[in-house]
């Protein structure tokens, strides 16, 4: 079967949240880091790439290309925050998330929670959604696997898409200069070159057992990878601490028949997760929106991980019969579970964190 991945990589990503933090900063060159004799630049803005500005370079370098060159010390937690809004909108498609950094992830969407048939459609999405919940812009790539998803996501930055169609794929991979070949450096890039492979196509004359012999291990990875192969699965490393959905609407509710109607549709969505994922906890939560903007939870523990949806649904409709409709309509409303063994830590006592979709 053909898988379908996404590969997205943030533009500039230090260097773009200081410059939406801080106005003063756009459309100048910029560089996160410290301009210490032995600092080195984390990332430069696209204006002081223009210069020669490099990640990993040096910082007295980085002032001799550019001499008004701005230096910002990094913000970590604010990029930890970024990182995780763009995974949980990932995460509104699929389960199979693979951050690589706090910039960039591989997405399997072969199938996805909206059952959207097109990769491209929701690539695109996902940019605009990252745009819209953090003004900042992301570069995505679409393909059949990961070698091929990660190299179109460079191929059009900043706030770029290139897709490689299952039909492309050979043909795209035999006009690949080599460098851009995964575990392909520079030292072996010329080595390469020194053999006469300068392309996908070169390469590809080449038999499995000499290019081992010649490079590596990762010889057998350069004979796959020139016939567009790639196995590697898209593998999320975080532990789940919750399943939900939530749904705006578009009229504003004010009936409390019309809330529990409304409320079925959510909970059979959550409920379709919950088994799809074998999540089963014991934390019901109800979130609501008022027309307001005012929101309020309400969570009710079971002695036991709830399996049945019956139970499930019994509990989540007693709990937003008590929800105060009097004085304000509802404009949104959410449900997740929570709760799971698994998802315990040994420590206890943690607060679990809920993740709501939106
Ligand atoms: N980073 C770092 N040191 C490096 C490379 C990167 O500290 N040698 C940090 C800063 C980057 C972030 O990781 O902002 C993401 O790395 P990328 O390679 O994706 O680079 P950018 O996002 O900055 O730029 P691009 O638009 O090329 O993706
Ligand atoms: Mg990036």
């Amino acid at each position: 079967m053909v898988r379908k991945i996404i590969h997205i990589d943030m533009d500039a990503f230090y260097a773009s949240v200081e410059q939406r933090d801080f106005p003063e900063y756009r459309g100048k060159p910029l560089a996160v880091g410290y301009a210490e004799a032995r600092g080195v630049v984390a990332t430069a803005s696209y204006e002081a790439r223009r210069f020669g500005v490099r990640s990993a370079m040096p910082s007295t370098t980085a002032l001799r290309k550019c001499p008004q060159l701005i230096f910002v010390p990094p913000r970590f937690e604010v990029y930890r925050e970024v990182s995780e809004q763009i995974n949980e909108i990932f995460m509104d498609y699929t389960e199979l998330v693979e951050p690589l950094s706090l910039d960039e992830a591989f997405l399997d969407v072969t199938e996805n929670h909206k059952k959207m048939a097109s990769a491209v459609l929701i690539a695109k999405e996902i940019k605009e959604r990252i745009r819209a919940k953090t003004g900042l812009t992301a570069s995505a790539g679409v393909s059949i696997n990961k070698f091929l998803a990660k190299i179109a996501s460079d191929y059009r930055k900043p706030d770029g898409m290139f897709v490689i169609l299952p039909k492309d794929v050979e043909s795209f991979v035999e006009g690949l200069e080599i460098e851009r070949f995964f575990g392909v450096g520079k030292v072996t890039a010329q080595k390469m070159h020194l053999l006469g492979i300068h392309t996908g196509a070169d390469l590809k004359k080449f038999g499995e057992e000499w290019l081992v012999h010649h490079f590596g291990k990762v010889g057998h990875t350069y004979y796959y990878n020139a016939r567009a192969i790639d196995d590697r699965e898209v593998v999320p490393n975080r532990i789940r601490k919750s399943v939900g959905a939530e749904n705006t609407f578009e009229t504003d509710l004010e009936a409390s028949t019309k809330m529990t109607l409304e409320l079925y549709q959510i909970a059979r969505r959550v409920w379709e997760r919950i088994e799809e994922e074998q999540f089963y906890g014991r934390t019901i939560t109800l979130k609501i929106k008022y027309a307001d903007f005012e929101i309020l939870t309400r969570s009710k523990t079971l002695p036991s991980p709830i399996t049945q949806f019956r139970v499930f649904w019994d509990t989540a409709r007693e709990m937003v019969k008590l929800i105060d409709t009097s004085e304000k309509k509802v404009r949104l409303m959410g449900l997740s579970i929570s709760h799971h063994e698994d998802a315990q830590l040994p420590s206890g006592g943690i607060q679990l964190k809920l993740k709501f979709k939106d």
